[in-house]
């Protein structure tokens, strides 16, 4: 028998709610939740905040700390891979503020940043964000 494509068996494989929920989210380029995050039209749990970036704890948190760092401005950034040259400085900021948070809620010593890239890494929300993970023993490979 023919061999499947790897990418078919890894979609009927999804072992979670959220992993198959991210299966079906897609780039569209429109707005996402984020933007109402921002606008302050949904309440979030802020944790930082700047003229450029905002931390919020994450709804569905993977650990003690879970908290996620989002461009203010989106520019084009739904994922890491539209990425481009004049990105750098905002791309900077955001792994700067992950420190910044890390330090804010006590796991500067052992922390984890993630950003999950498109369908095959479970991008849910096409605005790009770190995860800012910890409070516990993380695990490694992660899954
Ligand atoms: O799966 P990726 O990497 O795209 O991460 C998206 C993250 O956004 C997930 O960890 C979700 O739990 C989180 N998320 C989704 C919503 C949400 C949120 N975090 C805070 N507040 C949220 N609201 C109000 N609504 C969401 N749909």
């Amino acid at each position: 028998t023919p061999l499947r494509p790897q990418r078919f068996v890894r979609h009927i494989t999804a072992s979670s709610n959220e992993e198959a929920a991210a299966k079906t989210a897609v780039d569209t380029g429109g707005p996402t939740i984020f933007d109402k995050i921002i606008a302050k039209e949904i309440p979030s749990d802020i944790v930082y905040e700047d003229d450029k970036v905002l931390a919020f704890r994450d709804i569905n948190p993977q650990a003690p700390v879970h908290i996620l760092i989002i461009p203010k401005l989106r520019d084009g950034l739904t994922q890491l891979s539209k990425a481009e040259a004049r990105h750098g400085e905002i791309l900077g900021q955001l792994l700067y503020a992950s420190k910044i948070v890390a330090e804010k809620e006590g796991i500067a010593e052992g922390f984890r940043v993630v950003i999950n890239n498109g369908p095959d890494a479970c991008q849910s929300v096409y605005h790009l964000h770190l995860h800012v993970i910890g409070g516990r023993q993380l695990k490694w490979p992660p899954g």
